[in-house]
This record gives C-alpha cells, structure tokens and sequence, in this order.
C-alpha cells in the first residue's frame, strides 16, 4: 500500500517532468518571432505544471471547505485544527476570502485547510471563479450543511461531485437536532440524488455529522450550601469522527490522491497548451493540411496500383499527422501517429473507412483499365475518369484527416506513454477496493475513456 502510493507519486512526478522540459524546451522564447509570442502564451501553464510538480515533492495534501453561507465550514475547520484560528459568527458572509492555514495532524502528512466563502455570499462570476480556483487546487473537498438541504446546496453539490475530486459531506450543528431528526436528515442525506439516475447516490461513510462550535447549554449548578444557579456552559465540539475519516483516508491513500489531482491539473494545463499552439499557428496549420490534400490527391491519381494507392495514402495520411505534430510542437511517435490514424478512420463515422473502400474499388476499376488501356481509347477515359474520382475522395479524405488530427492533437498530447491521462488511468487501474478512489474511478474511467 505504502509502496503502491509511493509508485503512483514517482509516475506523476515523472510525468509533469517530463510535460515541462518538453514543453519548456519547444516554447522556448528567441528562437522565432511566434515562438516568443507563443512562450509568453503559454507562461501561465507552465507555472502550473511547475507548482504542481514542486507541491509532488512537498507532499502536501488541500483540503477545502465548501457550503453556503453560515453551516459552519469556518468553524468546522477550527475544530479540527483544535483552535480558533478563523473567524466565524452568525452574520452571513463571515469569510470573505479563501484563506489557507497548515494542518499536523500526523507526523506523516502535511495538510493544508483551505476556508473559502459561502457559495451563495460571492456574486455571479466572481464566486464562479474563486470556487473553480480553489477547486482546483483541492485533493479532498469538504462540503458543509447543517441540516436538510436546499435546492442552491444541491445544485452546488452535484457542480462539486462532477470535478470528480474525492467528497466528504459534513452535516454541521447536529447539536440543534434531537437524535431521532438527526436519523431522519441523514437518511435524507443518503438518498440525494435517488431521483436523478445520472447522480450516484453518496455512501455511508461519505457522510459525517459533527458539532464544530455547538451552541452554549444552560446548566443547573447545585451548590453545597443548597443555592441552585444557572449558567452557560459551552459543550466541547464533536468532531472526532471527520478527524478520523480523513486520517484513514490520508494514510490509505493521500499519496494516490495527491499523485491523481497532480496529473489531472497538469493535463488540463497541457490541453491548454496545446490549443494555444494550435489556434496560433492555426494558419500555417492549413496551409499544411492543403498541401497534403493536394500531394496525395495527386499521388493517388497518378499511380495505377490499387494496393500502392492505399498504402500511399495511408502513407500521406501519417506524414500529414507528424508533420502537424511538430508544427506545434506537440509529442509524438511514428507509433502514436498511427494510432492517432486508426482513431480518426474509424472515430469519423465511417466516413474515411468508406475512403478506402471506395479506394479499392475505384483502384480496382484503375488497374483493369490500365492494363487493358493501350488497346482501347474508351479506357483511357474511363482511368482517368475513375482516378479523378478516387483523387478526390482521397484528397477530401486527407484533409478531414488534418483537421480531425487538429483536434486529437488538443486531446492527445497527453495520452503518451508517459502522459498525464495515461498515468491517470494507470493509477485508477490499480487502487484497492473500499478506497474513494476505487469509487471514483468509475466515474473518470467514463472520462478518459
Ligand atoms: N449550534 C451550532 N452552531 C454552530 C455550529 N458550528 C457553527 N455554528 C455557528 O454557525 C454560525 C456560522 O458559523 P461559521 O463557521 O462562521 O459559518 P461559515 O460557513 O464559515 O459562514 P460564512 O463564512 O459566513 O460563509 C456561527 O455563529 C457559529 O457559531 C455547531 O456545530 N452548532
Ligand atoms: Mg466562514
């Protein structure tokens, strides 16, 4: 386990290295005026995957605190820290800003609690933002209610559970509820979802109730001269059982989720990379693209042999890929241009595979008239005419092959073998059951296919 969590973290540091010294390395600045343009493009991406690799080797883990305004995130997380470190209080909007403060829980990891406003307290855009930022940066999300749940929270919620990051949700102030409505809320808790089929409904242990700040109590003071008095009394806060998950969960498999949100935050900045180079080279792309169309419209016309007219479109098709591929300076093998190839052929709706059938059967026609060509003068025509028709099909077919590999490119720079979504599959393929990444990896199995 130990050793498994170890591996994953070695993988996503080997990954981002090698992301940024590629990248790094193409993107260089001076040695072409859209090369210098294209660097300065793509700077915020390559802090990115430089803090995310620096954070790998820190080892330190995120975990935010989501909800509305006032269920208690700010005092949820003092309890767990043991002290009152953030300010909390029954006005709504409290905190207004994320505010990150360091965590010991254990002597083995390092942990980073992140406050943030209420979700409904930052207007429009601006909340948008700040929570995708924050989101982003999270291995373990938090979210906070205290009690049965409105349509906002579940709104918020099910945003949350779709950036497939791990998710407890802590129902705060159970000390204003008698037991049997605590039961009943939980209950409700449980079955979220149960309505919608595309929700997967939360687990038991995905649920925790606590009391980070519970309310004072008044308590009868018998005194030993028989004076009876009252007074406020404040219970401590009940917050063992979320301290104890998230432990259980940091040392089965911290490492993991820490290695997993690397890689993902460094995928997303390598698409983004990705189509920066592509739309700003987009011009030169096309003229590439028209080039080839034309070169093998041209090769296949002219040459008389079925096979060899497959073949050397297939041949023009790949050259094609690779050409682009350095174009942009994006990864890429002889070996992943043919998959890249086979994708396309058969991802765009047969269209293409119907290129080379009609391929071959065109060819088919080419060859018998060739060969019987010099005979007859009807055949001649009738080369020429099926070969026009061939190089036509096959040149459209060179340039949807361009185009569709502009856009597997975006997406495909990180599939290499050591690239992010590779890495990202590998790590799901081998979590342990009963672990939440074991459960999330249905979920982003779908996602990156
Ligand atoms: N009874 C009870 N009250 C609580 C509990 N936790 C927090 N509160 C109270 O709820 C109010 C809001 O708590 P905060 O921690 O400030 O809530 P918040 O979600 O951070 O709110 P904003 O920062 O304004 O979004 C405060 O008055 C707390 O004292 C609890 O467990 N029980
Ligand atoms: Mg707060």
């Amino acid at each position: 386990m130990r050793n498994l969590q170890e591996t994953h973290l070695n993988r996503a540091r080997a990954s981002l290295s090698l992301a940024l010294s590629w990248y790094g390395n193409l993107r260089k600045p001076g040695q072409s005026p859209s090369n210098t343009q294209l660097a300065g493009l793509v700077k915020p991406e390559l802090e990115i995957l430089t803090t995310t690799l620096n954070k790998l080797d820190y080892n330190l883990i995120r975990i935010a605190a989501f909800g509305l305004v006032s269920r208690g995130k700010s005092a949820v997380l003092n309890a767990l820290l043991g002290q009152k470190i953030l300010q909390t209080g029954p006005l709504h909007g409290v905190t207004q800003y994320p505010r990150s403060i360091r965590w010991n829980p254990s002597s083995k990891v390092q942990v980073e609690l992140i406050d943030t406003p209420g979700l409904d307290e930052i207007e429009g855009e601006a909340r948008g933002q700040m929570a995708r930022d924050v989101v982003q940066q999270a291995d373990l999300i938090l979210f906070v209610v205290s009690g049965d749940i409105t349509r906002t929270e579940y709104e918020a919620l099910c945003k949350l559970r779709q950036t497939q990051k791990p998710l407890i949700l802590v129902f705060n102030k159970i000390d204003l509820y008698p037991d049997t409505d605590k039961e009943a809320i939980y209950k409700n808790l449980l079955s979220l979802g149960a309505a919608n089929p595309q929700a997967k409904p939360l687990q038991p242990d995905e649920i925790v109730m606590v009391a980070a700040e519970p309310a004072p109590i008044e308590v009868r003071v018998e005194w030993p001269n028989g004076d009876v008095t009252y007074e406020w009394e404040t219970p401590p806060p009940q917050i063992d059982q979320l301290q104890q998950t998230i432990l259980k969960i940091l040392n089965r498999e911290g490492r993991s989720l820490l290695a997993l949100n690397a890689l993902i935050q460094a995928r997303d900045a390598e698409e983004a990379i990705a189509q920066k180079t592509i739309d700003l080279r987009s011009s030169e792309a096309e003229k590439l693209i028209w080039q080839f169309t034309k070169y093998k419209a041209l090769a296949v016309g002219l040459n008389p042999i079925v096979f060899l007219d497959v073949l050397g479109g297939t041949v023009a098709d790949l050259a094609l890929i690779r050409s682009l591929s350095r174009l942009y300076g994006l990864p890429m093998t002889g070996y992943e241009a043919g998959k890249i190839l086979k994708t396309i052929l058969f991802s765009s709706g047969g269209l293409l595979l119907g290129q080379l059938g009609s391929s071959l059967l065109l060819g088919l026609g080419k060859s018998t008239a060739a060969i019987g060509g010099t005979e007859n003068p009807t055949n001649i025509t009738g080369y020429a005419g099926t070969a026009m028709a061939q190089a036509g099909i096959a040149g459209y077919g060179a340039y949807t092959v361009g185009k569709a590999a502009q856009i597997y490119l975006e997406k495909g720079c990180t599939w290499g073998q050591l690239g992010a979504n590779t890495v990202i599959a590998e790590i799901l393929s081998e979590v342990e059951p009963n672990t939440i990444l074991y459960r999330l990896r249905q979920e982003l199995g779908r996602h990156t296919g």
